[in-house]
């Protein structure tokens, strides 16, 4: 007789019910979903905006006030990111029992339960793309093939959705698990308490990318002030093949008149100095205290109109951020620099040397460095 055999066919799969640790009560796994969709939320709205700001279409228009606008929405990005991370992996372990749900014996609730697996599916997938790439491009690593930017935002459509479905087909449970109260059973506050302080904990460690006075308690901040005029660099001068050339002037185009201008001529020109952040897609920001010539006051003393977008054009030769469109709203704007210098010295070449944009709330990636060329679009 083969004895190891019989043994091993006796092994039983599991059912939901043989799990009983209070980390599985529905209480608790209502209570973490909570949690974590209000974290998703946070971060596909705030996602939504950055895109938006990114790539405005002619119905919306990112405001320039107040200044530190797009550095709150992408710090609360990132930060609910991160603060995800731990929610999702303590609500995939207090509902991973329900694996081992059998399909209904009734044929006609059998598709149901399959399209309710299936949007689970999808929105577990997704969510975890979503993070696991937001993460790792905060890391400034790239291992995939793709464009991060645009699978992150077409990803988080399809979560968005998978979790509507979700709530939408789980609404009698989630209130019938809310109103049973937590403390009823011994260790399910426990569960709950250690999954809000991990996720507390991951924003604590990594908020001080954006969050100045955070910037000492925060370990796992990818981004610190290092780099030169104790500010961070995403692309160096060297990394993007930029060598300003002697006889660099700053051309200004509108319709079909030009005007070029040398840097002591720029210098010449009234200054402003003003304190704004620097607020990168990443999450990081610094602010600094620029100084410069104004936008709108540049256009105006050639005699280009002010009222316009203006397209922003850098020495790079190729790079996806080798020039941006300054939106009417920003041109307007007193505190849109053509900036000169930072903290009072003349920009280092990793900061833009001979001048770059500054300007409000605007996305880091659009902050262009390196210019030589502004366009004023029809
Ligand atoms: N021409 C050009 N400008 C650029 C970039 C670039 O790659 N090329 N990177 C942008 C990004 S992603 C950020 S966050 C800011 C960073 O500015 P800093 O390097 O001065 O800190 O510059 C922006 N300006
Ligand atoms: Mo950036």
């Amino acid at each position: 007789m083969n004895t190891a055999r019989t043994r091993r066919w006796r092994v039983r799969v599991p059912r939901p019910e043989d799990f009983r640790s209070p980390a599985h009560a529905p209480a608790v796994a209502a209570r973490l979903g909570l949690w974590l969709g209000v974290a998703l939320a946070v971060c596909f709205g705030t996602g939504l905006l950055s895109h938006l700001a990114q790539h405005p279409p002619g119905w919306f228009g990112w405001p320039t006030r107040p200044v530190q606008l797009y550095r709150i929405t992408q710090g609360l990005h990132v930060l609910s990111g991160v603060a995800a991370v731990p929610l999702l992996l303590a609500k995939l372990w207090s509902v991973y029992p329900r694996l081992f749900l059998r399909p209904p014996a009734v044929p006609a609730r059998l598709l149901a339960h399959a399209a309710e697996r299936v949007s689970i599916l999808v929105l577990v997938c997704a969510a975890a793309f979503e993070l696991v790439t937001g993460l790792v491009n905060v890391a400034r690593w790239y291992p995939w093939r793709f464009f991060f930017p645009t699978a992150h935002y077409a990803v988080a459509w399809l979560a968005a959705g998978a979790l509507l479905v979700h709530v939408g087909v789980k609404l009698p449970v989630v209130r019938a698990a809310l109103g049973e109260p937590v403390r009823a059973v011994p260790g399910r506050r426990a569960v709950l308490g250690t999954a809000v302080l991990a996720a507390g904990a991951a924003v604590l460690a990594t908020a001080g990318v954006t969050v100045p006075w955070l910037r000492r308690v925060a370990p796992l901040a990818w981004r610190s002030p290092a780099g030169p005029q104790g500010l961070p660099v995403n692309r160096t001068a060297a990394a993007a093949g930029v060598v300003v050339p002697a006889d660099w002037r700053l051309e200004i185009r509108w319709d079909q008149a030009r005007h070029a201008l040398s840097l002591p001529e720029l210098a010449a020109l009234p200054q402003r100095t003003a304190d704004l952040p620097i607020a990168c897609v990443e999450g990081w920001s610094a602010s600094a205290r620029w100084t410069g010539v104004p936008v709108r006051d540049l256009l105006a003393a050639v005699g280009a109109p002010t009222d316009r977008p203006v397209r922003v054009a850098s020495l790079e030769a190729t790079g996806r951020y080798a020039s941006s469109v300054l939106p009417a709203a920003h041109v307007a704007d007193p505190l849109t620099l053509l900036a000169l210098r930072l903290d009072g010295a003349v920009l280092h070449p990793d900061h833009g040397y001979p001048c770059r944009i500054i300007a409000p709330s605007r996305p880091g990636v659009l902050q262009t460095k390196w210019v030589t060329r502004l366009e004023v679009l029809p």
